[in-house]
């Protein structure tokens, strides 16, 4: 028998999304419309019946905002939830605050393609004295100063999720809970990679729609064994492509 266990959400549309800005570890925050997308994604998840035990969501505003926005719409303001900066988005490295299709007209869409999506490609690293690094924010302040990148890949965003994963999300499910993650781009494809096994080759074309969640059914074993958008096929396709062009030159 299927049961649904986890349901992934990429946050609502940020400001910086909407600027088609590389964003990262930037705390943007979510746009007008992001607030909507978030809110339709409540409803739609309130309408089919989805409930949850815990939620989760990275220590960035976009990824906080969005899941108090679905917890809304859900009535679920008392469940507990858990930030953690394992599950922000990856980081972008020098990329952060560039405009995506002027950087495509500098380097070339192929080469932000290659930055954006391949699996172990590193964008070019923050240098040392950018006040941009985030070794000094409040928010990491418990956190060794060696774990904060500089500049992150597929890979290494999926190294310091993963652990996570194992020691603290898969837990609460694996103990009955309905786990709702809602987090950034990277983050869930990180987590999607993981649990589908997609292959790296295949990777590179995997985009991630924002505001739509994505439905994990498992088995009693809890290997998941169909995933699906709650959207219909059209509006899934036109949202993936809408992020699949940001790299474009032109759009
Ligand atoms: C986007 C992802 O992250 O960008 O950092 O710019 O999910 O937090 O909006 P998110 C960013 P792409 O990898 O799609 O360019």
């Amino acid at each position: 028998c299927r049961a649904v266990s986890l349901v992934l959400l990429r946050h609502g549309e940020s400001i910086w999304n909407k600027d088609n800005k590389f964003c990262g570890w930037v705390d943007a925050d979510l746009a007008d419309t992001g607030h909507q997308e978030a809110k339709t994604a409540g409803r739609i998840l309130r309408e089919k019946g989805f409930t949850f035990d815990v939620a989760f969501c990275s220590v960035l505003k976009r990824s906080v905002k969005s899941l108090n926005i679905v917890l809304d719409e859900l009535d679920l303001h008392w469940i507990p939830v858990f930030k953690h900066w394992r599950l922000n988005e990856r980081h972008y490295g020098a990329l952060q605050g560039k405009n995506k299709a002027e950087t495509a007209a500098l380097f070339g869409e192929e080469q932000v393609k290659i930055w954006r999506r391949a699996y172990d490609v590193r964008p070019p690293p923050l240098e040392d004295s950018d006040p941009g690094w985030q070794g000094e924010d409040a928010r990491y302040k418990f956190i060794d100063k060696r774990l904060i990148p500089r500049h992150e890949c597929l890979k290494d965003a999926e190294q310091r999720i993963l652990p996570y994963w194992h020691d603290v999300i898969f837990p609460k499910i694996k103990s009955g809970s309905r786990v709702l993650i809602c987090v950034h781009g990277t983050s869930v494809r990180a987590l999607l990679k993981y649990l589908n096994k997609v292959p790296e080759e295949e990777i590179i074309d995997l985009n991630i729609p924002t505001g739509i969640p994505l439905v994990f059914e498992s088995d009693k074993d809890l290997s998941p064994v169909r995933h699906y958008y709650l959207a219909d096929e059209a509006k899934v396709q036109a949202a993936i492509q809408k992020v699949a062009d940001q790299g474009k030159a032109r759009n």
